[in-house]
């Protein structure tokens, strides 16, 4: 049975990740009322969040290289590509079906009409950006021209005078990026000085496609392959063990992290002129969570969803916490693997891929956002519009890294399209870190409920490559 010492020692690190919350929330409160943190103190009060952070985005890179590579490698060609379409069709529908969602919700409670969009503060002039540049761009990530380079900040400007914790991550530096940075540091720089924007993250997209390749190609090399497989397999199993580490940091990280974000925020009163429009976001989130994607699980696994999320709660905390898939991505693993027992095969090769393009709370994030928007603007929609934002939101979702924010970033793509002014986003900026929490969380979900589809959709083929495997011990000639 399961009395309370027991119970803690399996749980350990998740109930005392969620006391780190509570007890988190709570200080942040307390030093809001009764303390005075200059700007200076804030910063440092943040600091033990931020080496969280910094250990978390470290183990990415050796973490999406060497399971993606041994992944892949550890699957015949025609496995692999069976078990890539299989997560790509998942993908491709749950985010759709997230879409749809957010479409019903907006149109259905109109938190845009009650309201005007003067009352919100908006600035800039509305920089062109097309949907073809946007996409040229989505594909023009997919193949990094500096292996090197893809691993590390890709566009950088005069970051001295930059304030980090203001900073919006960028990954990309082509059109879109510049757009943004034009839309996004007017905006800014209202309030703080600002001379430039910074990308900090990993092209991740860029990694995965070129790990897809060489993953595939040393997995048919015969022998000479086999001592790189097992060379990344040794560096698999060794990050692992770091993440382990790390995740014991986790929820004095957390505790500080989030104290200090609640500190951190100025305008409480624009939550209020915004309450509408989140609680919409929030609803369609709470029921992709809670119905589709369940349901989904249930009907193609035939087992119990609630335990299936239950063994993810640490990722989806974390998520809710650090808001960046990509960061997240070793706490779902582990998650995966230890609670959930998917296949390593599976996770290694399908979880990196759905961090990076399987967001299926961004996506409906979008949608509602840009028609929240031409709600504001009394913009009327017709259905070639909504179906534009549909696939837009999609294309834009895909686009999105794993970082924090990167949705908003991508919502140019979706305005654009329906001829809504992009600089319009500033208008939902202010809300926008704590919907992006949540949207991280569903995101995670989503790819986590992925990889058990997917796992049980190509049982067969696992099991026959266990067979296979099994005969080779027996007669390895
Ligand atoms: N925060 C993102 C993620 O990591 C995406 C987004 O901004 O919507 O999933």
């Amino acid at each position: 049975g399961c009395n309370f010492k027991n119970c803690f020692k399996k749980n350990w690190l998740l109930i005392t990740t969620v006391v780190a919350v509570i007890l988190g929330i709570g200080l942040g409160v307390l030093v809001r009322e009764y303390a005075r943190l200059s700007t200076q103190d804030k910063f440092y009060f943040g600091f033990p969040g931020e080496i969280l952070m910094r250990m978390l985005k470290l183990i990415i890179l050796p973490l999406i290289i060497s399971s993606m590579i041994t992944g892949v490698a550890a699957l015949d060609s025609s496995v692999s590509g069976k078990i890539g379409l299989r997560a790509v069709v998942y993908y491709f529908s749950t985010t759709i079906i997230a879409v749809i969602l957010g479409i019903v919700l907006v149109m259905t409670i109109k938190p845009g009409m009650s309201q005007n969009a003067d009352d919100i503060d908006r600035t800039g002039s509305t920089p062109e950006v097309t949907t073809v540049d946007a996409l040229l761009d989505l594909i023009r990530n997919m193949f990094p021209e500096n292996l090197v380079q893809a691993c590390f900040q890709q566009y950088k400007t005069k970051r001295e005078e930059l304030k980090p914790e203001l900073a919006v991550n960028f990954t990309t530096v082509s059109p879109v990026t510049v757009v943004m940075t034009t839309a996004l540091q007017e905006n800014i720089t209202k309030n703080y000085k600002i001379v430039g924007l910074y990308s900090d993250g990993i092209n991740v997209l860029g990694l995965i496609v070129f790990c897809l390749v060489f993953g595939i190609v040393i997995g048919q090399m015969g022998e000479k392959g086999c001592v790189l497989v097992d060379f990344f397999d040794a560096i698999n199993e060794a990050t692992m063990k770091i993440v382990q580490i790390i995740m014991c940091y986790m929820p004095i990280g957390i505790f500080f992290l989030i104290a200090a974000k609640i500190i951190e925020v100025e305008d409480w009163d624009i939550f209020r002129k915004l309450g509408l429009y989140m609680v919409t976001v929030l609803t369609g989130l709470a029921i992709h969570a809670t119905v589709c994607l369940p349901l989904l699980y249930f009907i193609i696994v035939r087992k119990n969803p609630l335990t299936f999320a239950m063994g993810m709660a640490q990722a989806l905390l974390t998520a809710l916490m650090i808001s960046s898939s990509s960061a997240t991505l070793p706490v779902t693993f582990r998650c995966a693997e230890e609670n959930n027992q998917v296949d390593k095969r599976i996770t290694r090769f399908v979880l990196p891929v759905g961090a990076t393009i399987n967001m299926d709370g961004t996506a409906l994030y979008e949608a509602v956002a840009a028609i929240f928007i031409a709600q504001l603007n009394n913009y009327a929609l017709d259905i070639g519009q909504i179906v534009t934002i549909s696939i837009t939101a999609t294309a834009a979702s895909i686009g999105a890294a794993g970082v924090p924010q990167a949705g908003m970033v991508t919502m140019v793509i979706v305005l654009s399209a329906v001829g809504l002014p992009a600089n319009d986003v500033t208008l939902i900026m202010a809300v926008d870190w704590l919907l992006d929490r949540f949207r991280t969380m569903i995101n995670v979900l989503g790819d986590a409920y992925g990889a058990g589809i997917v796992q049980k959709l190509s049982k067969k083929e696992l099991e026959r490559m266990d067979l296979s495997s099994d005969l080779d011990v027996v007669n390895p000639f």
